[in-house]
């Protein structure tokens, strides 16, 4: 008889969907989404009911194997547990003895379950003294934008947006990346909602908006801002609301009046009537919806970006309305119940404040030598969760740091990723069809539960697991090591019926309807905040890399690159999926015939794309879905299964956002030539 167990998704995206999985005689032999849980309602998206062919993958790694060629050649030899644990403790000892924080965790969210993603492994590294690391790579730019404005990381809950008049889908191609908040989007759209799409590429999304406004990749900030001003020269702003819930509107009205809609559309490169129809709509429909996601704050001014927008609710009153008002991440709502304290443990580090390491940086970190500043040298790097051979920018650097032979990395993980291939030692993971684990989300309010539906598989075992058996061999005698999952999962959440939400695999947390309809923002001062303390006024800031700030520059390369996800890969995870990677196709660049053909360039051409750091072989395809100027290169194949062994972050850089120590992956000039002149 096959049963039925409640999971949740474990990736890194903002739907968390509530998963029912069959299995059959230890076998898992289907995933489906779970009816009953309003957000998922059912379905899923086309990657994970695929999730079976992931689990039983036949590259899966089974077993511990150790490094035999040279860094990088991605030679290794099977090993036992004992001999790859033992040998690991023996190296991490040595380093330790000298300086701890010469060892460096990377992790990300390859599983956003607070167990196999931030418990043991921090215990783990707490105890070490190891470095820290600033987990910056996606969301921090906005997130702490929006923190600075909201006092959290707040925002609408998912089903309101089915009762919107207006939804400004602004920076997010929701089909792809957000399938679930689509669905009340389109919901809205039947009861005649008006949808505008706000991306600098003719996206799925797009194709299925009312309007489209395709403006150049950096340039939110001034658009929010132009915005501004047509609202306070029509008077459509919310007085009552502004007097009562806002904290510092006159500096900010200064400075948006500067915003003509010719100047706006001038830096957006849109037109004037675009940024005043959109302000018309915007100021004059209730209740009025943002949906505003991450892929708009990947850029130099991501964050002053955030904030501007952040604020457009609040000078219209949208707030009033449960389907009014904006969501960027609903995952502050969780802080209130999650005991980070008891899973993580901090005090394992007592009195000693290792360095901190930011993930986005790590290509220049791992080449830089000891220095009073940077303090010691990255001898050891031990990577979970996370893929940075292929997702983190400007991979010729990181590349070559991953191949230093002094480097002992060890890398947990459940496929021979571009990361596993430079290990010296590769520990096999489990996937979430075979662990426990429990959920939050960044775009609903529903705690989640994991029941795990099959032992592991071979010798894999998951991340909690490795690091407690690390401990016993590293000797960490405190108890804390000895916790098994089940206890952490009931000490992941507080004020949560830990029963109820293992019985029925998901829980609404008790949450207002329209939280800030009566202002209550979770800053100190309960106001939206404008001038923020250490911020100051938001501002438009321009992309490192623009025609406005690196004419030089922009005149060698002239063409501004993006690199959003494809709709069938999370991040890098799924390439290797082949019944996925078949419907992507292969690695290509989207290209607008006004490029193209001064280049030389036709459609299906293999191309190059360059710049100063580095070069990138792939299809060109010349598409509407590009707008002149704009380049867009869908992300994130793995290096090894492109055209010659490389991806698209070969070009991108280093540079970090004006808040939240981010990558600005979209924020990226570069030229393209056919492959064979270049
Ligand atoms: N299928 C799929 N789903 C995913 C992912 C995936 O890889 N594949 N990744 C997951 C993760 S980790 C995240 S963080 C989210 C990401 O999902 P989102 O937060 O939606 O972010 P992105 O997909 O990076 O970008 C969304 C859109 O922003 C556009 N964009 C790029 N630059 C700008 C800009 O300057 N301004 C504006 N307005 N728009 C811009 C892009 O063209 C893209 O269509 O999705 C998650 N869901
Ligand atoms: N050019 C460009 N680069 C980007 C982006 C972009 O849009 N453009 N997007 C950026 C964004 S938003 C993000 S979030 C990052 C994402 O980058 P990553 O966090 O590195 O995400 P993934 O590429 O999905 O890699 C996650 C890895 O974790 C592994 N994994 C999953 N579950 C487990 C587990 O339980 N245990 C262990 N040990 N391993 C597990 C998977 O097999 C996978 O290889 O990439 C960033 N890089
Ligand atoms: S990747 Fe997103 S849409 Fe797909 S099943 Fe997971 S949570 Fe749902
Ligand atoms: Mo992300």
């Amino acid at each position: 008889m096959p049963a039925t167990l409640h999971a949740a998704c474990p990736h890194d995206c903002p739907d968390t969907c509530a998963l029912l999985v069959t299995v059959d005689a230890g076998r898992v032999i289907k995933v489906q989404g779970d009816p009953a849980h309003p957000p998922t309602h059912g379905a899923l998206c086309t990657k994970v009911s695929r999730y079976p062919e992931r689990t039983y993958h036949a590259e899966r790694v089974l077993q511990p194997l150790k490094r035999v060629g040279p860094k990088g050649s991605g030679r290794f030899e099977a090993v036992g547990w004992q001999e790859a644990l033992s040998d690991i403790a023996a190296k991490l000892k040595a380093i330790a003895a000298r300086d701890p924080e010469a060892i460096v965790p990377y992790s990300y969210a390859g599983t956003m379950g607070l167990l196999q993603g931030e418990s043991m492994d921090r215990r783990f590294f707490h105890r070490l003294g190891a470095s820290l690391l600033d987990r910056t790579i996606c969301a921090s730019a906005g997130g702490e934008a929006l923190t600075a404005t909201y006092g959290g990381k707040l925002g609408m809950h998912l089903a309101h947006y089915a009762d919107s008049r207006l939804i400004l889908i602004w920076g997010s191609n929701s089909i792809a990346s957000n399938l679930h908040f689509w669905t009340f989007a389109q919901q809205a759209k039947r009861n005649g909602a008006k949808l505008v799409c706000i991306d600098p590429r003719k996206t799925e999304t797009a194709d299925k908006c009312h309007q489209h406004i395709a403006l150049l990749p950096g340039t939110d900030g001034a658009l929010a801002l132009g915005l501004m001003r047509e609202l306070i020269v029509n008077d459509w702003l919310d007085h009552d609301y502004i007097a009562r819930h806002v904290e510092g509107w006159p500096a900010l009205r200064e400075r948006a009046m500067q915003w003509t809609p010719e100047r706006t559309a001038e830096v957006c490169g849109i037109t004037p009537d675009e940024v005043r129809g959109l302000a018309r709509d915007y100021g004059t429909t209730k209740p009025a919806a943002i949906r505003l996601n991450y892929g708009m704050q990947r850029v130099h001014g991501g964050g002053n970006a955030v904030r501007l927008v952040a604020i457009l609710p609040c000078l219209v009153g949208a707030w009033r309305d449960a389907a009014g008002g904006m969501l960027l991440s609903a995952s502050g709502w969780f802080k209130r119940f999650r005991n980070e304290a008891a899973l993580q443990r901090p005090d394992l580090l007592a009195a000693r404040r290792p360095r901190t390491i930011n993930m986005v940086t790590i290509g220049d970190d791992l080449l830089r030598d000891s220095s009073p500043e940077f303090g010691p040298k990255i001898e050891a790097l031990i990577v979970y969760n996370s893929n940075p051979v292929a997702v983190a920018p400007e991979s010729p650097k990181v590349v070559k740091g991953f191949a230093r032979e002094d480097l002992f990395t060890v890398v947990l993980e459940q496929f021979m990723t571009d990361t596993a291939d430079h290990a010296d030692y590769v520990l096999p993971a489990t996937t979430q069809l075979e662990h426990l684990d429990v959920h939050t989300s960044y775009g609903h309010t529903y705690a989640m539960f994991n029941e795990p539906a099959v032992a592991p598989l071979g010798h894999a075992k998951p991340n909690t697991q490795i690091f407690r058996e690390l401990a016993a061999a590293m000797g960490f005698g405190e108890a804390c090591f000895r916790d098994d999952d089940e206890t952490l999962a009931r000490a992941a959440l507080r004020e949560v019926d830990f029963d109820a939400l293992r019985r029925d695999g998901w829980l609404k947390l008790p949450l207002p309807d329209a939280p800030f309809a009566g202002g209550g923002f979770a800053t100190p001062s309960g106001k939206c905040v404008i001038d923020a303390p250490g911020l100051g006024v938001p501002d438009f800031v321009a992309n490192h890399e623009s025609a406005l700030s690196a004419p030089e520059l922009a005149r060698r390369y002239p063409l501004a690159m993006i690199s959003p996800p494809a709709r069938n890969f999370l991040n890098s995870s799924f390439v290797n999926v082949a019944s996925l990677r078949d419907i992507e196709g292969e690695p290509l660049v989207e290209i607008h015939e006004a490029d193209a053909l001064p280049r030389g360039i036709a459609d299906g051409a293999t191309v190059r794309l360059f710049n100063d750091r580095g070069s990138y072989l792939c299809k060109a395809k010349l598409s509407a879905r590009a707008r002149p100027g704009v380049v867009n290169a869908l992300g994130i194949w793995w290096r090894k299964l492109g055209l010659e062994g490389s991806n698209v972050n070969e070009l991108t850089h280093q540079r970090l956002t004006d808040i939240g120590r981010a990558p600005s992956f979209y924020d990226c000039l570069v030229e393209v030539a056919p492959a064979a002149a270049s």
